[in-house]
């Protein structure tokens, strides 16, 4: 896809109104833990050059519909995580601490224990150095990205092995951003 083409996706989906919905299943506390409700993080590399935007809605099923749009990335392969506090400083990024992960959870979907719920699938960026890609990830709540020191997005300078403790071997943390509630 042209970054011409991605920019008018992404604006599309950012003009699309998000309306809370109350499905009236009398279900009080399921549908407020379903409350729709969206978070966007602004992408930075470690020098503070802007490198596109993730968008996190939630949705009545549950899921929550991430949204990755990158720009100006080199071509290859990057893990792509979701960090447990939400703090970019860059170059290092090392402020992002590890992985949003749930008690018990181990790294990457290889692992009997896996994955952390903060693990997202690697992203082929292509030679046209954008892409946009879409996941819905099942139990992941507005909760646990707002938590009290909040959640950042972070892309890796190499692909996550899906097996490697405590971090997939993803390398140095390239790209950050820090999810914050619309
Ligand atoms: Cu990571």
């Amino acid at each position: 896809m042209s970054r011409l083409a991605s920019t008018i996706l992404v604006t599309l989906l950012a003009a699309t109104p998000v309306v809370a919905q109350d499905a009236g299943h009398g279900d009080g506390d399921h549908d407020m833990q379903h409350a729709a409700s969206t978070m966007i993080a602004d992408l930075s590399n470690g020098e503070g050059d802007p490198r596109g935007q993730v968008t996190a809605a939630s949705t009545p099923s549950g899921y929550m519909h991430i949204k990755i749009q990158l720009q100006d990335v080199p071509e290859g392969i990057y893990g792509a995580h979701l960090h447990e506090t939400g703090l970019c400083e860059g170059p290092d990024f090392k402020s992002a601490g590890g992985h949003l992960a749930r008690e018990g959870e181990e790294h990457g979907i290889l692992s009997q224990n896996g994955p952390h719920i903060g693990d997202l699938p690697n992203i082929h960026v292509p030679a046209s150095n954008a892409i946009t890609v879409e996941y819905f990830v099942p139990e992941l709540s507005t909760d646990l990205v707002m938590d009290d020191d909040g959640t950042a997005f972070m892309l890796h300078a190499q692909a996550d092995d899906l097996v490697s403790q405590p971090s997939g071997d993803a390398g140095d943390r390239m790209i950050c951003g820090v999810l914050i509630s619309q």
